[in-house]
Order: structure tokens, then sequence, then C-alpha cells
């Protein structure tokens, strides 16, 4: 009896161990973490980058993706992208903010906002970088043309290969349909109606038939900021309607997330500062368990801890 009960307690130690824990990537700040399921069985992530010491949100200069098969371990596949590399981009640098990226016909397509000027907040693009691998060799194409000066693309590819692009900021959400080379806008881009107090971070996924647009929005009270919020629609485009809100806000001043199946568990992606205590620009990704009530609402996911006692992550600064 006494044998069972201490391999019982080991066992617990043993699943404890392994257990999937946030931050799920503590050895660099990262932060907007867009999830993606590829062809190969592995979960991608797309991330943007903190740099140490922060100044605002400016000096984000690189990409990085990460790669999992259990949700626990996950493997740094490595710089994808910098400003340098941004032919169009603004001379200083600095300013990779939110990315996301799609699959198309053999086609890795990253997405990603990046000012072309000096004065980074009206100058805003959606550039593109394709390759043919999920996690390397991506090349800058250019930016996608007739755009507004506006923030976080999200590129949602449907079940019969139609892609749509979603992206906003400040109140204006926009959707529209990509052409088939995956880098020019079919048509208008047309405000995203129904959703209720829109900051930003668009991210659109489907389930069982519903198109889910889910954002950040303004909540700004007793020190805690956004909540990810969420509305749905029968048409990819709209007209939304609002659901209310999935994810209370974490620590941090922003938040921004993606909703992916993963081997039979729906999972939601988002950031905190429990890494750095530095509730404005260095933040850690971290993903926890999302479930569905039947009629199809979302319950409010549970924030888990685990990994907020891990070493800091050292200074990394643009070259
Ligand atoms: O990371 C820079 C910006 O902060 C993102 O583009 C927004 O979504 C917010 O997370």
């Amino acid at each position: 009896m006494r044998r069972l009960r201490v391999i019982t307690i080991l066992l617990l130690f043993v699943q404890a161990a392994i257990a999937q824990k946030n931050p799920f990537i503590t050895h660099m700040y990262t932060a907007d973490p867009s999830a993606h399921v590829w062809a190969d069985g592995r979960l991608y992530v797309y991330a943007s980058h903190d740099i140490d010491p922060p100044r605002g949100c400016d000096l984000m200069d690189k990409y990085h993706v990460f790669s999992t098969d259990d949700m626990i371990h996950w493997k740094d596949e490595g710089q994808i992208l910098e400003a340098s590399q941004v032919p169009w981009g603004r001379k200083e640098g600095g300013f990779m903010w939110a990315p996301d990226c799609a699959y198309k016909n053999g086609t890795y397509y990253f997405y990603f906002p990046h000012p072309s000027g000096t004065e980074w907040n009206s100058t805003w693009k959606i550039g593109v970088a394709t390759s043919k691998y999920p996690a390397k060799d991506f090349k800058v194409q250019g930016y996608i043309k007739g755009l507004e000066s506006l923030i976080d693309p999200c590129v949602f590819v449907d079940d019969d290969g139609q892609a749509y692009l979603y992206y906003g900021g400040g109140a204006k959400a926009r959707g529209g349909k990509l052409k088939d080379n995956m880098m020019e806008v079919d048509g208008e881009m047309k405000p995203m109606e129904g959703l209720v107090d829109f900051h930003e971070a668009s991210w659109v996924h489907k389930y069982k038939g519903t198109y889910y647009l889910s954002y950040s929005n303004n909540h700004d009270k007793d020190g805690k900021y956004n909540q990810m919020c969420y509305a749905t629609s029968k048409s990819p485009l709209g007209p939304w309607t609002y659901q209310g809100i999935y994810m209370d806000p974490t620590d941090c001043y922003t938040n921004h997330g993606s909703i992916v199946e993963y081997k039979g568990q729906w999972w939601a992606f988002y950031h905190n500062a429990v890494l750095s205590g530095h509730v404005g620009e260095l933040r850690s990704v971290c993903v926890d368990k999302l479930f569905y009530n039947p009629d199809g609402t979302i319950q409010k996911v549970v924030q888990t801890l685990g990994n907020e006692n891990a070493p800091k992550p050292g200074s990394v600064r643009r070259k």
C-alpha cells in the first residue's frame, strides 16, 4: 500500500515536471503569437520579439518561429526576418510588430506590419515574405498595395482555399479577400461591422462552420488592460455578432492572441509580462486550453503559469 502511494506521488511529480508551462518561451522576450498547424504535423508559432531594454515597442526588430509536436517541448527554429532585410522599410529599423503566416499551393506567406518612413505611425505597410519552408529562407517580396496605415495582419485561408486578410488598430478593423497570389487585395477592404470596442490583434478561425473574429479591446481599469474578445459570423467578412470576453487581462498593457486546434484540443495563445515584470514591453508568449460550450460560445480561458520563476532572458540587442 505504502509502495503504491510512493509510486503515485512520483508519477504526479513526473507529470508536473513535463507538463505544459507558461510562459512557454523563456530564453528571449516574445509577443504576439500567431499559431498554425502545418502539413508536417507540427504546430508553429510566429512571434514578434521584444528587445531589452525596451523603448516603447519601437526597438522590436526581429521575428522568431517556435515549433512543437506535443505543446510541452518547444524548438526555437531561429530568426526568420529583421528590419534591415526590408528594402522599403524605415531606415531607422525597429517596429516589426505582430505578424502572421499563411500557406497556399506550396508556399508559406509571412505577413508583417512595418513602417516605410521615419513617421512610423502614418506609414505602416503590411509586408509579405515568402518561403518554401515554414521556418526558414523567407525573402521579402514587397508589401500589399492600397492598404491604410494600420497594423496586425491576420490571414485566414478558408476550406475552399479562398484567403482573407484582416488588419487594423485604433478602433479600425478591416477585412477583405486576397487574390490567389496572396499578395494583392481582391476588391475592397471593408470595415468589420459588429465588433465592440475593437483595439487591435485581429485573428480569425473557424469552428463547426462558424467564423470567429477575436481581438483585444480598450479595457483600462484598476491597473488591468486589454481583454480578449470575440465575435461570430456565418460569413468570413461579417457582419459580426459580438459574443463577449474570452480572456481576462494579463499583467501586461497589451494582449494579442491566436486560437488554433491541435491534436484534438483547442488552444488560446497570448502574451503576458510575468518573466520581466515590465508590464509595458518585455513580454512572453503563453498558451492555455480553450473550450467551447455546446452552443459554440467560448468559455473564459484559465491562464496558467509554471515558468514564472525561470531566469530572465539576457539582453539581446539590435545589430
Ligand atoms: O507588439 C507590438 C504591438 O503590441 C502589436 O502589434 C499589438 O497587437 C500589441 O501586441
